[in-house]
């Protein structure tokens, strides 16, 4: 995507929501505007029964008075015409936390080591994205293999991102929660 237009960017191919279900830790995000997960993300997939795909996801949040949590979100799945394209409906398990519906693309993943994830929540009148959060994910928790970090980069390229991620620390804040 060499103009950056969200309607140009391509998704995985034939996204097959089976072989992406499971545990994927972010080791890399790009933020929204306002309140999101700080680190210690681990989202974990699943198809029910009826093929709907849903998540839970923990992350380290702050609240008021500097309270830190382990936030413990949800998120259910409505399909569209592109398989690798859906919208997310989510919301926490703790009433502070923010509900939401967004766009959730899956960009690329082979299943097995890394997956790149999208959503733009607001586009610019340009068709360009002005407010939207990506993860990478991995299926391990210390990052992504050197063989997949080429190609992870080329993508977060391709999504109009490159240079605004940072790295998902993951210490344990989450691991008993
Ligand atoms: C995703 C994939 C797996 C399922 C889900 C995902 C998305 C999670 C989102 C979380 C948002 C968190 C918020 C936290 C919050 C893509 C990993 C569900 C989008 C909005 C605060 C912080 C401080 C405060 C109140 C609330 O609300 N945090 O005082």
């Amino acid at each position: 995507c060499i103009d950056c237009l969200v309607s140009n960017i391509t998704v995985k191919q034939d996204f097959d929501r089976m072989r992406y279900q499971g545990t994927w830790y972010a080791v890399a995000k790009k933020d929204p505007v306002g309140l999101f997960l700080l680190d210690n993300i681990v989202a974990n997939f699943k198809v029910e029964e009826d093929g709907t795909m849903t998540a839970t996801a923990l992350g380290r949040v702050i609240i008021l008075n500097n309270w830190e949590m382990c936030a413990n979100m949800f998120g259910t799945f409505e399909d569209t015409e592109d398989p690798a394209k859906f919208k997310m409906k989510y919301w926490g398990a703790a009433a502070y936390l923010q509900t939401g519906y967004d766009d959730h693309w899956i960009i690329d993943t082979d299943y097995d080591n890394y997956a790149i994830h999208y959503s733009c929540r607001e586009l610019d009148v340009d068709g360009t994205c002005l407010d939207g959060y990506s993860f990478i994910f991995s299926r391990y928790p210390d990052g992504l293999r050197p063989e997949d970090q080429r190609n992870v980069t080329e993508k977060k390229q391709d999504i109009c991102f490159l240079g605004k991620y940072r790295r998902v620390a993951h210490t344990g804040f989450c691991d008993t929660a």
